[in-house]
This record gives structure tokens, C-alpha cells and sequence, in this order.
């Protein structure tokens, strides 16, 4: 049986849940926009878990709004979806709540649904440290394996023993060294437009990466972010919009916006890829409704 997730915490833990409770041979490794852009092929019978929904997958966990860009599950699919701060909180629900995941959950629940605070940002631990080191927009680079061999290490010895790996410890490293720079570049390329910061990576012919949080403690005033790159795809520019998680009361519902412009997302984080002609008039589009929503 075949599980496909996204390689983020949440993707980590609902796979060393499942792989537990289903017998998970093959793990396959996919952005949600490859499942709304029917890009990947899902196969009957694959455990689908952290994307959004796909009717040729058997099972399917997934806690990001229902919106039209992605297709709805009929009411009797098999697993569990609900808004909720995470996908492994709905693993964890549909298998009964097993003692041994209990600080995965909550830890991978505050990760994902950006419940942190200024000192997980700066100084994390745990697996909040670990979830920095998996997220792809951290931009450490070979990301696959890194997630298989975490993945493999996490079903055979606690957290503390994988956090000092070499491999783990080398990432951690890279990641506050790299985290100074990136809030340079973060500063030259982001302006603020009332209640909404704006960064533009597009002048930027490699985009940088660092901790997509930090954005936040740099424009306190700020309650959403957008963020312009170059997309996977050359012919795109992704938007990524999301709330700021220190000043809490932006009122769009992301997700739904995103979806309009062919993305999706949660309530407090999304994206959308945006031919490279549109991008511009779509950025302002976003901009002015955020700004109007507050
Ligand atoms: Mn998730």
C-alpha cells in the first residue's frame, strides 16, 4: 500500500502513524498544488494524507477547506477530514488516539497551524526544530531523502537521539546561519501597504530561502504577508499568502482566496501559481482585497 504525503512535519508524522497502523510500503512525496493540478498519478488504493482530495485514492486524511479548485469526497470516503490544526491530529483521532504520538500530535498541531511564538521562530526545539529543518520554503535543499531517512530514524529511537544525527544537526546549523542573510534580503525586497506586507522575490534571480516566519517578527505591524517568486514551473510566479502568526486578526479566509486564482489552502495560509502576464495585476488584486477585509 502506497502512502502520499507532503514532505513537511505534518506529512512526517501522519506517515510514521500509518505506516504503524496500515501496511505502508512505499511512500511517495508530492505538493498539494500536483493533486489539485492533477499532475501526479494517484493509484486506486493509495493512502492520501496532509493534500487535498483525490477520487482514485482508498483512503484520505486532510484538514485544509473544501474549496472549488479541488474535488470534493463523497460522504462515505474512507478516513477522516475536518478543519483542524493539522492532518496527524485526524490519523491520530481515526486510530483512537495512541499514547505514544500524543507530543508528536501536539507539537506537529502548533507547527502546522503556525501556533508559535516569537521564541519557536528564533530559538526552536524539538519538533518544532525538526519541522524547520523538513519545510521546503526553509530551502536546505534535498528534501526527499532527508524526509525518508528522518522518517526511518523517528521509527526506531526518540526525538532527542534524532535531533544530534549528524545529517539533522548539519541542517540546523545551515538554517541559523542562513536565517541572518535572509532577513536582509527579506528587508530590501518587502514593503508595507497598510495592514499587509508585500515581498517581492521576483528581482531575485535565485530565490533565497530562510524561515518563512520571520517575515512576521521583521513587520510586526503587518497581519498578513505576500510573498511573489519565481514559480516550480518557469512559465508561473507563485503567491503565497499567509497570516502574520504574531498579529492574529486578518479576517480573509485564505484558502478561499487563493482558489480563486487556482490555488487552495487553509484558513490562515495558501497559494496559487499565476501565469507570469496576470501576476502582476493579481498581486494588486490581493493586496487591495486584503487590505479592504483588514
Ligand atoms: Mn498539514
Amino acid at each position: 500500500m502506497r502512502l502520499v504525503t507532503r514532505p513537511d512535519l505534518d506529512g512526517l508524522a501522519c506517515a510514521l502513524m500509518l505506516s504503524d497502523y496500515e501496511p505502508i510500503d512505499e511512500i511517495a512525496l508530492v505538493h498539494p498544488q500536483e493533486i489539485t493540478d492533477k499532475t501526479f498519478a494517484v493509484q486506486p488504493g493509495d493512502v492520501l494524507a496532509n493534500l487535498p482530495y483525490h477520487p482514485a485514492c482508498g483512503m484520505w486524511f486532510d484538514h485544509r477547506l473544501l474549496t472549488e479548485s479541488n474535488e470534493k469526497p463523497p460522504p462515505d470516503f474512507h478516513g477522516r477530514w475536518r478543519e483542524a490544526p493539522s492532518a496527524a491530529q485526524l490519523v491520530w483521532e481515526h486510530y483512537g488516539k495512541d499514547e505514544r504520538w500524543t507530543e508528536l500530535v501536539h507539537e506537529t498541531n502548533r507547527f502546522d497551524a503556525a501556533e508559535l511564538s516569537e521564541d519557536d521562530v528564533l530559538r526552536p526545539q524539538g519538533y518544532v526544530l525538526l519541522g524547520f529543518t523538513l519545510d521546503p520554503s526553509t530551502g536546505l535543499g534535498n528534501d526527499e531523502p532527508y524526509f525518508q531517512q528522518c522518517l526511518e530514524w523517528l521509527r526506531q529511537r526518540p526525538l532527542d537521539e534524532v535531533l544530534v544525527e549528524e545529517l539533522v544537526r548539519d541542517r540546523i546549523i545551515r538554517m541559523f546561519e542562513q536565517n541572518e542573510d535572509f532577513c536582509w534580503t527579506l528587508a530590501q525586497c518587502s514593503r508595507l501597504a497598510g495592514n499587509v506586507v508585500f515581498t517581492d522575490f521576483r528581482q531575485i534571480k535565485e530565490t533565497p530561502a530562510g524561515n518563512r516566519f520571520l517575515i512576521y517578527t521583521l513587520f510586526p505591524e503587518a497581519n498578513v504577508s505576500v510573498l511573489a517568486r519565481w514559480g516550480y514551473d518557469p512559465a508561473t510566479v507563485m503567491i503565497r499568502v499567509g497570516h502574520s502568526i504574531f498579529n492574529r486578526s486578518c479576517k480573509t479566509r485564505i484558502g478561499e482566496l487563493m482558489s480563486r486564482y487556482g490555488g487552495g489552502g487553509h484558513v490562515g495560509a495558501g497559494s496559487a501559481p499565476v501565469p507570469i502576464m496576470e501576476a502582476d495585476s493579481t498581486i494588486v488584486e490581493i493586496i487591495d482585497r486584503l487590505r479592504e477585509d483588514g
